[in-house]
């Protein structure tokens, strides 16, 4: 039987190396919870499981003296082991130390929290490492993560439908809740706590007001009694309209005293049937949806009423900088010319929170220059995990590559080595409200992400915002061992198929730093005849003019990032059409022409599909039959569409620039 994907990288399945298995089976049959929670209970479930399924065995809860697997929180400790310890705890709330050590004779393994929920993230840690094989005997991990909330964004509405999601129906069943709980609910805490998110916007950004409504209160509650166990806290996405459209108010002016009084009613009645409820998420006067400015008021305006409400109950808001006014500007400009002004006025709990890069969630983008640009306000990384502009859950994308990418981008903010990562962790401008979310990929369907490799993204998200130093090949790795195969030569091709798969995608779909070459509405497949007003080709070349003699939007970033920029010959190629409108003839560093250059990379992200479609079937063998032949015939279908995006895109701009498409560059089927 194949697996349905359903149990995500939480497999569990019996070790089959004979080796390994007697050494698990020698030192893991045991284990003793010290203290009792809902976590710590949760903590214990997961042992049972994941070692129980590891094992094949009952794995059996005993008494502190006969326990192989201790897990504790510091504080319970007996003294004499809390002075042995002492150099491996950390005062993070959220952390928690591995330790194998001899007690009395007989090898023990700690599992140690500074709080209950640190004993969980161990737990999930330590299990990982026998999921990956990892050496039991002296080990030795001290961990806590970089960034305070790690969260998932659902863009979720009400009615079950996913906005950009591709996996089936949203999972929250509204009209089931809060009577009837979905073991899904369940499975998904579980999977996000494994990954160490702890919070979860549930509902879409383009917000209903119904989800302030008592009735949704009373459904949220049920998800948080859920979530809480496992550590996540509960935000909701809320429409700035909400005072009008649920009571009628004849105004939602932040200015005025009755709509203050509605936002502190309405969050004090949150707090009574939530009281842990973490905050909201804004997305206003973006996209028609409604906001401060529609009464001439600002972002900080709207903002800080509601966040004045919820600072009453430590509350916190993330309003997002993802706005533009399609003025015929350079919209990627907006986020930045509306924000900076505004640094330093939002409330102490306030969150920016600010897209990867400075447009909208494209192949690649360079990163947003509001990072390092607002050092007296918190800000929150937005990274997208749904394919919306990177092949829905049809195509094989592992998006590691482009979150380390942005997270690497140096930002030299005020002149030093500054990465965004550094901005995001809050270590450079002395942040201590940290986040990074991701919007989710998540859906109904049985393997929650439609393509199985769309799991590694929800994965890989996650262990990125708990550590971002963590290599995409060290996650990839994990995941693939977790998820698909142990077996070495396996590991290393689907590692290869994971690490340039990436590329290939940019490179089929829009390299060398174009944009929105996608279709309009729904963003599916090529159309770049509709999108003249992001690639600006014509007779004489093609790319977005933002140096000084265009719009100018390389001003936004700092020295020494705005000269590479501006100069053509120092600007990066991969963000060449980004930053310049280059004549089709230009010279570029591999000798080939730009128009050559066009047209050798969108073949060699053909290429590059056949090539991890050939990879695919060489391990044929290691695979499981049924995940096997759905990723293959997923290729396939990768394989048909980025011929169509290669061959639409070069069609269309070889009619623009009268230039003939060689066929030289193009590989045999
Ligand atoms: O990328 C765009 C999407 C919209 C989305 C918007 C946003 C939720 O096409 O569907 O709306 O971004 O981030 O607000």
């Amino acid at each position: 039987r194949g697996d349905d994907g359903y149990r995500l990288w939480l497999k569990y399945d019996k070790i089959t190396d004979t080796a390994y298995y007697r050494v698990c089976q020698q030192h893991l049959q045991s284990f003793t919870i010290v203290g009792s929670s809902k976590t710590l209970e949760a903590a214990a479930k997961e042992i049972k499981k994941g070692l129980g399924g590891m094992l094949a065995t009952d794995i059996k809860e005993v008494s502190f003296r006969d326990g192989q697997l201790i897990l504790t929180k510091y504080k319970d400790l007996p003294v004499r082991l809390k002075k042995q310890f002492r150099q491996d705890n950390s005062s993070h709330e959220e952390g928690y130390f591995i330790r194998d050590i001899e007690e009395k004779g007989k090898r023990k393994i700690f599992i140690v929290g500074q709080e209950d929920i640190g004993v969980l993230y161990g737990t999930f840690h330590f299990l990982r490492t026998v999921q990956t094989r990892g050496r039991l005997e002296g080990l030795s991990i001290r961990n806590a993560p970089k960034v305070q909330w790690r969260m998932l964004n659902h863009w979720d509405n009400l009615n079950r439908t996913v906005e950009r999601g591709y996996a089936g129906l949203s999972i929250w069943k509204w009209d089931e809740l809060p009577n009837k709980i979905d073991e899904r609910y369940v499975d998904y805490a579980r999977a996000n706590s494994s990954i160490g998110i702890n919070a979860v916007a549930v509902n879409n950004v383009n917000a209903s007001p119904n989800i302030l409504t008592q009735e949704y209160l009373e459904k949220l509650a049920a998800l948080t009694e859920v979530f809480r166990p496992y550590g996540i806290r509960l935000f909701i996405s809320i429409n700035f309209a909400s005072p009008k459209a649920l009571s009628g108010l004849p105004t939602a002016d932040p200015f005025e005293p009755e709509v203050q009084r509605w936002w502190d009613n309405k969050v004090d009645e949150i707090y009574s049937i939530i009281p842990d409820f973490a905050g909201f998420l804004v997305k206003a006067n973006s996209e028609g949806q409604p906001g401060p400015q529609d009464y001439g008021r600002s972002h900080v305006d709207g903002a800080n009423v509601l966040a004045r409400s919820l600072a009453r109950h430590n509350g916190i808001l993330i309003w997002r900088a993802f706005v533009y006014e399609n003025k015929g500007n350079d919209r990627v400009k907006d986020p930045y010319d509306e924000f900076v002004s505004l640094d330093g006025q939002f409330l102490p709990n306030v969150f920016v929170q600010t897209k990867n890069g400075p447009l909208d969630f494209q192949p690649r983008e360079p990163y947003s220059p509001l990072f390092g640009a607002l050092p007296s306000t918190p800000q929150m990384m937005e990274f997208q995990i749904t394919q919306e502009y990177t092949g829905f859950s049809t195509h094989l994308v592992y998006l590691a590559k482009l979150y380390k990418e942005v997270l690497d981008s140096d930002t030299y903010t005020d002149g030093q080595h500054a990465p965004v990562a550094q901005i995001v962790d809050g270590t450079l401008q002395g942040q201590s409200m940290t986040g990074m979310a991701g919007v989710s990929n998540i859906g109904d369907v049985q393997n929650w992400t439609g393509h199985p490799f769309a799991q590694a993204n929800w994965y890989t998200f996650g262990r990125l915002a708990w550590d971002h130093e963590l290599s995409s090949k060290q996650i990839a790795k994990e995941w693939i061992e977790m998820t698909l195969t142990h077996e070495p030569k396996a590991v290393e091709t689907i590692m290869a198929i994971m690490e340039s798969s990436y590329e290939h995608m940019v490179n089929y779909m829009m390299p060398l730093g174009l944009t929105v070459l996608s279709s309009g509405g729904h963003h599916y497949g090529p159309q770049p005849w509709q999108r003249a007003g992001f690639h600006n080709a014509n007779k004489d070349g093609i790319g977005y003019n933002r140096t000084s003699t265009g719009s100018n939007a390389v001003a936004q970033y700092t020295e020494p990032l705005r000269r590479k920029f501006e100069q053509v010959e120092t600007c990066p190629e991969s963000l060449l059409l980004w930053f310049h409108h280059v004549p089709w003839s230009y010279h570029m560093r591999s000798g080939r022409t730009l128009w050559e250059e066009l047209c050798f990379k969108y073949n060699d992200g053909v290429d590059g599909v056949r090539q991890m479609q050939q990879q695919w079937r060489a391990i044929h063998h290691q695979i499981d039959t049924a995940t096997f032949e759905q990723v293959d015939r997923l290729l396939a279908e990768q394989e048909d569409e980025a011929v169509w995006w290669r061959d639409a895109c070069l069609e269309y701009f070889s009619q623009i620039s009268k230039l003939a498409i060689p066929t030289e560059y193009e590989a045999p089927r």
